[in-house]
Protein backbone atom coordinates (compact mmCIF):
# COMPACT_ATOMS: atom_id res chain seq x y z
CA UNK A 1 0.00 0.00 0.00
CA UNK A 2 1.40 3.16 -0.57
CA UNK A 3 2.62 5.07 2.01
CA UNK A 4 1.28 9.29 3.25
CA UNK A 5 4.26 11.55 2.58
CA UNK A 6 3.98 15.08 3.96
CA UNK A 7 7.25 17.43 3.59
CA UNK A 8 6.70 20.66 5.66
CA UNK A 9 9.13 23.40 5.56
CA UNK A 10 8.91 27.40 5.92
CA UNK A 11 7.25 28.72 2.89
CA UNK A 12 9.68 31.45 1.91
CA UNK A 13 12.11 29.71 -0.43
CA UNK A 14 13.36 25.69 -0.84
CA UNK A 15 16.05 25.94 1.92
CA UNK A 16 16.61 22.58 3.34
CA UNK A 17 13.40 20.37 2.43
CA UNK A 18 13.90 20.67 -1.71
CA UNK A 19 16.26 18.18 -1.73
CA UNK A 20 13.66 15.73 -0.41
CA UNK A 21 11.17 17.06 -2.69
CA UNK A 22 13.57 16.58 -5.66
CA UNK A 23 14.19 12.90 -5.07
CA UNK A 24 10.06 12.20 -4.36
CA UNK A 25 9.61 14.45 -7.56
CA UNK A 26 12.35 12.00 -9.67
CA UNK A 27 11.00 8.99 -7.98
CA UNK A 28 7.83 10.08 -9.12
CA UNK A 29 6.36 9.55 -5.83
CA UNK A 30 2.78 11.15 -4.50
CA UNK A 31 3.71 13.73 -1.50
CA UNK A 32 2.15 16.96 -0.07
CA UNK A 33 3.76 20.09 -0.27
CA UNK A 34 3.39 22.09 3.04
CA UNK A 35 4.72 25.44 3.34
CA UNK A 36 3.98 26.87 6.70
CA UNK A 37 3.48 30.56 8.15
CA UNK A 38 6.15 31.10 11.08
CA UNK A 39 2.93 30.93 13.39
CA UNK A 40 2.06 27.58 11.98
CA UNK A 41 5.58 26.60 12.63
CA UNK A 42 5.15 27.69 16.09
CA UNK A 43 2.18 25.44 16.67
CA UNK A 44 3.91 22.86 15.28
CA UNK A 45 6.85 23.10 17.16
CA UNK A 46 4.80 23.88 21.00
CA UNK A 47 2.76 21.20 19.75
CA UNK A 48 5.44 18.47 20.25
CA UNK A 49 5.46 17.37 16.80
CA UNK A 50 9.02 18.82 15.54
CA UNK A 51 11.79 16.33 16.84
CA UNK A 52 14.80 19.11 17.29
CA UNK A 53 11.84 22.33 16.97
CA UNK A 54 13.35 23.00 13.52
CA UNK A 55 12.04 22.53 10.00
CA UNK A 56 12.00 20.49 7.45
CA UNK A 57 10.12 17.32 8.73
CA UNK A 58 8.84 14.52 6.75
CA UNK A 59 5.73 12.76 7.98
CA UNK A 60 5.05 8.84 6.65
CA UNK A 61 2.06 7.76 7.87
CA UNK A 62 2.00 8.79 11.69
CA UNK A 63 5.93 9.12 11.89
CA UNK A 64 7.59 11.96 11.92
CA UNK A 65 11.33 11.84 10.37
CA UNK A 66 13.19 15.46 11.51
CA UNK A 67 16.73 16.15 10.01
CA UNK A 68 17.23 16.87 5.97
CA UNK A 69 19.70 14.26 5.36
CA UNK A 70 17.56 11.66 6.91
CA UNK A 71 14.31 12.95 5.04
CA UNK A 72 15.77 12.61 1.80
CA UNK A 73 17.83 9.59 2.95
CA UNK A 74 13.80 7.82 3.41
CA UNK A 75 12.95 9.74 0.46
CA UNK A 76 15.77 7.85 -1.60
CA UNK A 77 15.13 4.57 -0.51
CA UNK A 78 11.25 4.68 -1.36
CA UNK A 79 12.25 6.62 -4.80
CA UNK A 80 15.00 3.84 -5.37
CA UNK A 81 17.26 6.51 -5.62
CA UNK A 82 19.20 5.10 -2.40
CA UNK A 83 22.41 2.60 -3.85
CA UNK A 84 22.39 -0.58 -2.85
CA UNK A 85 25.97 -1.74 -2.87
CA UNK A 86 27.11 -0.68 0.39
CA UNK A 87 30.01 1.46 -0.66
CA UNK A 88 28.28 3.22 -3.44
CA UNK A 89 25.64 4.17 -0.83
CA UNK A 90 28.80 5.49 1.61
CA UNK A 91 30.07 7.50 -1.13
CA UNK A 92 26.31 8.90 -1.91
CA UNK A 93 26.10 9.44 2.20
CA UNK A 94 29.34 11.49 1.95
CA UNK A 95 28.21 13.53 -0.80
CA UNK A 96 24.78 13.90 1.01
CA UNK A 97 26.52 15.31 3.65
CA UNK A 98 28.59 17.52 2.15
CA UNK A 99 25.20 19.11 0.34
CA UNK A 100 24.63 19.84 4.20
CA UNK A 101 28.02 21.25 5.15
CA UNK A 102 27.29 23.68 2.28
CA UNK A 103 24.22 24.65 2.85
CA UNK A 104 25.14 25.77 7.07
CA UNK A 105 28.03 27.80 5.82
CA UNK A 106 25.38 29.37 3.26
CA UNK A 107 23.04 30.09 5.58
CA UNK A 108 25.23 30.87 8.43
CA UNK A 109 26.43 34.08 6.37
CA UNK A 110 22.28 35.19 7.32
CA UNK A 111 22.11 34.04 10.65
CA UNK A 112 24.40 33.08 13.84
CA UNK A 113 23.46 31.21 16.24
CA UNK A 114 23.68 31.61 19.54
CA UNK A 115 21.81 30.69 22.79
CA UNK A 116 20.05 33.33 25.00
CA UNK A 117 18.16 33.00 28.09
CA UNK A 118 19.02 29.21 28.02
CA UNK A 119 18.03 28.50 24.55
CA UNK A 120 19.43 28.03 21.67
CA UNK A 121 18.00 30.16 19.33
CA UNK A 122 19.09 31.77 15.62
CA UNK A 123 19.85 35.59 15.13
CA UNK A 124 20.02 37.66 11.96
CA UNK A 125 23.26 38.91 11.01
CA UNK A 126 23.16 42.48 9.80
CA UNK A 127 23.70 43.15 6.12
CA UNK A 128 27.04 44.53 6.30
CA UNK A 129 28.11 41.13 7.83
CA UNK A 130 26.23 38.94 5.43
CA UNK A 131 27.46 40.25 2.16
CA UNK A 132 31.11 40.15 3.89
CA UNK A 133 30.42 36.38 4.55
CA UNK A 134 28.94 35.43 1.48
CA UNK A 135 31.53 37.14 0.10
CA UNK A 136 33.75 34.42 1.43
CA UNK A 137 31.45 31.95 0.88
CA UNK A 138 31.11 31.82 -2.16
CA UNK A 139 34.99 32.84 -3.09
CA UNK A 140 36.41 30.09 -1.02
CA UNK A 141 34.49 27.65 0.52
CA UNK A 142 32.23 27.04 -2.42
CA UNK A 143 35.43 25.96 -4.69
CA UNK A 144 36.69 23.80 -1.81
CA UNK A 145 33.67 21.57 -2.16
CA UNK A 146 32.93 22.11 -6.05
CA UNK A 147 36.40 20.70 -6.83
CA UNK A 148 35.62 17.86 -4.83
CA UNK A 149 32.00 17.29 -6.88
CA UNK A 150 33.64 17.82 -10.21
CA UNK A 151 36.66 15.18 -9.11
CA UNK A 152 34.12 12.52 -8.28
CA UNK A 153 32.14 12.92 -11.62
CA UNK A 154 35.71 12.92 -13.40
CA UNK A 155 36.35 9.64 -11.20
CA UNK A 156 33.08 7.55 -12.64
CA UNK A 157 34.22 6.27 -15.75
CA UNK A 158 30.65 4.77 -15.99
CA UNK A 159 27.93 7.91 -16.65
CA UNK A 160 28.34 11.74 -16.42
CA UNK A 161 26.54 11.38 -12.72
CA UNK A 162 28.50 11.03 -9.50
CA UNK A 163 28.47 7.74 -8.30
CA UNK A 164 26.34 4.97 -9.85
CA UNK A 165 25.83 4.94 -13.74
CA UNK A 166 22.16 6.65 -13.19
CA UNK A 167 21.13 8.99 -11.39
CA UNK A 168 20.91 9.21 -7.13
CA UNK A 169 19.99 11.25 -4.66
CA UNK A 170 23.64 12.46 -4.59
CA UNK A 171 23.32 14.22 -8.14
CA UNK A 172 20.37 15.48 -6.76
CA UNK A 173 21.69 17.09 -3.76
CA UNK A 174 24.74 18.40 -5.87
CA UNK A 175 21.54 19.85 -8.53
CA UNK A 176 20.20 21.76 -5.61
CA UNK A 177 23.29 23.35 -4.77
CA UNK A 178 23.80 24.92 -8.28
CA UNK A 179 20.72 25.52 -8.40
CA UNK A 180 20.03 27.28 -5.06
CA UNK A 181 23.81 29.07 -5.81
CA UNK A 182 22.95 29.96 -9.21
CA UNK A 183 24.52 33.11 -9.75
CA UNK A 184 21.95 33.90 -12.17
CA UNK A 185 18.94 32.97 -10.49
CA UNK A 186 16.33 35.71 -10.01
CA UNK A 187 16.11 34.65 -6.54
CA UNK A 188 19.14 37.56 -5.52
CA UNK A 189 17.12 40.56 -6.30
CA UNK A 190 13.57 39.38 -5.07
CA UNK A 191 12.44 40.65 -2.08
CA UNK A 192 10.16 38.09 -1.24
CA UNK A 193 12.72 35.55 -0.91
CA UNK A 194 14.68 34.91 2.23
CA UNK A 195 18.33 35.48 0.82
CA UNK A 196 17.66 39.07 0.08
CA UNK A 197 19.44 41.72 1.41
CA UNK A 198 18.06 45.53 1.02
CA UNK A 199 20.13 48.42 -0.28
CA UNK A 200 22.69 50.05 1.12
CA UNK A 201 24.32 47.13 1.37
CA UNK A 202 22.08 44.59 -1.05
CA UNK A 203 20.92 43.12 -3.49
CA UNK A 204 23.68 40.85 -3.26
CA UNK A 205 24.46 38.91 -6.17
CA UNK A 206 27.13 36.27 -6.43
CA UNK A 207 30.18 36.82 -8.54
CA UNK A 208 28.55 35.27 -12.11
CA UNK A 209 31.46 33.22 -12.86
CA UNK A 210 31.50 30.70 -9.99
CA UNK A 211 30.54 28.00 -12.25
CA UNK A 212 32.73 28.19 -15.12
CA UNK A 213 35.51 25.68 -13.95
CA UNK A 214 32.77 22.81 -13.32
CA UNK A 215 31.90 21.53 -16.62
CA UNK A 216 30.61 18.28 -15.23
CA UNK A 217 28.88 19.87 -12.64
CA UNK A 218 26.76 22.29 -15.66
CA UNK A 219 26.55 19.22 -17.76
CA UNK A 220 24.86 16.89 -14.42
CA UNK A 221 22.80 20.21 -14.21
CA UNK A 222 20.97 20.24 -17.46
CA UNK A 223 20.51 16.50 -17.92
CA UNK A 224 18.55 16.81 -14.37
CA UNK A 225 17.04 20.05 -14.97
CA UNK A 226 15.40 18.80 -18.57
CA UNK A 227 14.43 15.34 -16.86
CA UNK A 228 10.41 15.74 -17.64
CA UNK A 229 9.16 15.66 -13.96
CA UNK A 230 12.09 17.85 -12.67
CA UNK A 231 11.59 20.18 -15.43
CA UNK A 232 7.58 20.62 -14.91
CA UNK A 233 8.58 20.80 -10.99
CA UNK A 234 10.80 23.77 -11.24
CA UNK A 235 8.83 25.92 -13.71
CA UNK A 236 5.95 24.86 -11.07
CA UNK A 237 7.75 25.72 -8.30
CA UNK A 238 10.02 28.89 -8.97
CA UNK A 239 11.10 29.24 -5.44
N1 LIG B 1 20.21 20.08 10.94
C1 LIG B 1 18.90 20.52 10.57
C2 LIG B 1 18.86 22.04 10.58
C3 LIG B 1 17.44 22.54 10.45
C4 LIG B 1 17.36 24.04 10.58
O1 LIG B 1 18.36 24.74 10.84
N2 LIG B 1 16.14 24.56 10.40
C5 LIG B 1 15.88 25.95 10.53
C6 LIG B 1 15.28 26.51 9.24
S1 LIG B 1 16.37 26.34 7.86
C7 LIG B 1 14.84 26.17 11.62
O2 LIG B 1 13.92 25.39 11.76
N3 LIG B 1 15.00 27.26 12.37
C8 LIG B 1 14.09 27.66 13.39
C9 LIG B 1 14.75 27.69 14.73
O3 LIG B 1 15.76 26.99 14.93
O4 LIG B 1 14.24 28.42 15.59
C10 LIG B 1 18.54 19.95 9.19
O5 LIG B 1 19.46 19.72 8.38
O6 LIG B 1 17.35 19.72 8.92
Amino acid sequence: MSKNVIVFYFNDGKGRAELTRLVLVYGQIPFSDQRLSFSEYLSMRDGGKLPFQQLPVLMVDDQIIGQSCAMARYAAKLADLYPSNDIEAGLSDMVVDAWRDLLDLFYGCYVDRVTKEGKFVMTMRSDQEKVEKLDEFFKVILPSHFDTFEQIISNNKSSSSLITDSITWADLAVFDLLDTLDPYASHWTDDSVSFYIKEPFGPYEPPKDIFKNYPKLEALKTIISQTPQIAAWLSSHPS
